[in-house]
């Protein structure tokens, strides 16, 4: 009888295992906080490495297409307020890889991902900012996509990820806006203005749609994370969600919004898209897009032009910690 029992009842390891699944299980159902010491399952941990490292990297890479512009920002003021942005997307950056490394991963494997080409982030960093009015319609479109986005992510269930968003949603609004004026203005200047502004938004409606990343049916992670309470939304939720609030913004800045099929949906009471182009958004993931090449050889560059300030911060630390213990 006692073999019996032995065989069919669980290990102590296991029982510890489902004690730990349940209490986390009721964390996520009472709406609280997993926070970094808690036991988790595995997939959790690396569904959040997974998505928190492609928003780091996002920042990083995303700081490249508005860099682009610092020197040749039309005035003093506007080269002030983009200087302040892109180093807000460092910041935001900074703020994510830490959160990432609470779950494990360390910045170095993080960024020696992103330089190999193996690490993903956001479709909408892969194309081009040929005029000024190109910052404009990343302000509001593509930082206006992100805040729709990220405000739900200010209640993802781990701790340190949500308490970055809420930060970086503070300065989003901030970066929506500063667009949202450099169109006005441009939509409100000579037709020649008018139309720099019309062009770039032309070129930057779409790709800030599929921020929002594969429709529904086709998002392999979203059921999942949503259990998790890590998504609040659906991608395509959300998707609908942008472009609504982009239409009474379309009238305020006297612009025209390039989707030709866009209809207002008495019964649902929401506004509907024209298909988005699917293969463009995975030829872009799959590397293809106008500026993904360029965008990885720069930040390697900037990664190898870097390597002696690592060095010399590491070697700082290193004698600061020898100094501490002779102190001691
Ligand atoms: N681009 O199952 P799905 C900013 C990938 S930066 C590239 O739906 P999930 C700013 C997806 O990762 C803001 N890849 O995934 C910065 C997955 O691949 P893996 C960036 C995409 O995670 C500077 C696969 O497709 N925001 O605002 O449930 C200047 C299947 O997708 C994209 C964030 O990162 C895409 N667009 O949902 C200015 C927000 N879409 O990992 C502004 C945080 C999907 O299976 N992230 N993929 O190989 C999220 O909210 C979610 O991860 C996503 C995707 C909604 C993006």
């Amino acid at each position: 009888m006692g073999h019996t029992t032995a065989h069919t009842q669980a290990s102590p390891d296991a029982q510890a295992t489902e004690h730990e699944q349940q209490r986390f299980d009721a964390i996520i159902a009472a709406d609280q906080r997993i926070e970094p010491r808690d036991w988790m399952p595995e997939q959790y941990r690396s569904s959040l490495i997974r998505q928190i490292s492609q928003h780091a990297h996002s920042e990083i890479i995303g700081m490249q297409p508005e860099a682009n512009w610092i020197s040749r920002a039309p005035s003093l003021k506007r080269k002030a307020i983009l200087i302040a942005k892109v180093q807000d997307e460092a910041g935001h950056g900074l703020y994510l890889y830490s959160a990432a490394q609470t779950l494990g991963i360390t910045r170095e494997e993080m960024t020696q991902k992103l330089i190999d080409g193996k690490a993903r982030y956001s479709s909408i960093f892969n194309y081009h900012t040929p005029t000024w009015a190109d910052i404009g319609a990343i302000g509001w479109l593509v930082d206006g996509a992100a805040i729709c986005n990220q405000v739900p992510l200010c209640r993802a269930s781990y701790g340190p990820y949500g308490r970055a968003m809420v930060r970086i949603c503070k300065e989003e609004s901030f970066h929506q806006r500063q667009g949202f004026e450099i169109l006005y203005e441009l939509a409100h200047g000579t037709a020649e203005q008018k139309q720099l502004a019309q062009d770039a938004v032309d070129r930057w409606y779409w790709p800030s749609l599929m921020m929002f990343g594969p429709s529904d049916d086709a998002s392999p992670n979203s059921a999942r994370s949503m259990a998790w309470k890590i998504k609040r939304f659906s991608n395509d939720e959300l998707r609908q969600r942008f472009v609504g609030m982009c239409v009474p913004q379309f009238e305020a800045l006297g612009l025209e919004c390039p989707d030709k099929d866009l209809r207002f949906d008495e019964a649902t009471g929401t506004w509907i898209s024209g298909p988005l182009d699917w293969d463009e958004f995975r030829a872009v993931l799959d590397g293809r897009g106008p500026a993904n090449t360029e965008r990885l050889e720069h930040r390697r560059t900037a990664h190898e032009d870097g390597a002696w300030v690592r060095e010399a911060a590491a070697e700082y630390a290193r004698k600061q910690r020898r100094g501490e213990r002779v102190a001691a």
